[in-house]
């Protein structure tokens, strides 16, 4: 097959820097691109779980089902930390987790929750977070991604971006729980948002990867070391999106 034609079969919507460092290659045992960057690594699957007839809305009504407030329809932005700790998810233990910045405390700009191994707690921003016990969901969506990445993890934090106002800072997953050059799986479901990286050493070189539902990127090699990621604010985004990060907790 030339080029060409390999091309046009595998098209890709990664935005890379024009350099012969980075580049872009179709793995067809995976069926997902290989994505090389100058001191890191990323695997980019899309149309990740393939079951038939399982939709956006179902999957998401598995993180988000409740006993009280309909997922689609309520107005989760408004409502008071007070109101959403009383709600009880049928599958996932959500919280609105504060943070420490520059001495204050803040609610981050999303939910999340965090699943593991007994023991495996995880450190950010000056706050430790005791993972719940894994559910069978949760244990299923981790043995198919360990079939593809070929790692056992022991631990996930979810996050719920409730819109494309709510958002993921600048940061490396480098803490040191983590150990070096960690593997680290991302699954997304639902709204697509943009994926951000930029270098540590030079905040100009910028690698973009759009997350659309049913994605799975997994960074590797030195990418913590080297690189930061973000979710931006979207703000035409309305729709709900969760993200799903497995890692390997080495303590
Ligand atoms: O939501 C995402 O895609 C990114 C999540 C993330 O950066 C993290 O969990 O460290």
């Amino acid at each position: 097959m030339n080029l060409l034609n390999y091309m046009e079969q595998h098209p890709h919507p990664i935005k890379l820097p024009n350099n012969p460092n980075y580049h872009v290659r179709w793995n067809e045992a995976l069926k997902g691109f290989e994505i090389n960057l100058e001191n890191g690594k990323l695997l980019y699957i899309e149309n990740f779980l393939q079951k038939k007839n399982t939709t956006k809305n179902q999957i998401l009504n598995y993180f988000l089902k409740n006993d009280s407030h309909e997922w689609q329809t309520s107005n989760w932005k408004e409502m008071s930390t007070q109101e959403f700790s009383q709600i009880k998810f049928k599958n996932i233990a959500w919280k609105h987790e504060k943070i420490k910045l520059y001495g204050k405390e803040l609610y981050v700009p999303r939910y999340s929750a965090w699943y593991g191994d007994e023991g495996k707690s995880y450190t950010y921003s000056c706050l430790t977070i005791n993972p719940n016990r894994w559910n069978e969901g949760l244990l299923q969506l981790k043995k198919k991604i360990e079939e593809v990445v070929n790692t056992n993890f022991n631990s996930v934090l979810l996050n719920w971006y409730r819109d494309g106002e709510d958002y993921m800072g600048w940061h490396s997953d480098d803490e040191k729980e983590l150990g070096l050059n960690p593997i680290i799986a991302s699954v997304n479901f639902g709204a697509s948002r943009r994926f951000l990286l930029r270098r540590k050493d030079d905040e100009k070189i910028k690698v973009e990867i759009p997350l659309k539902h049913n994605t799975l990127l997994v960074m590797k090699g030195e990418l913590q070391h080297f690189w930061k990621h973000a979710v931006p604010k979207e703000a035409k985004v309305k729709e709900h999106r969760v993200n799903l990060t497995f890692r390997v907790i080495k303590n």
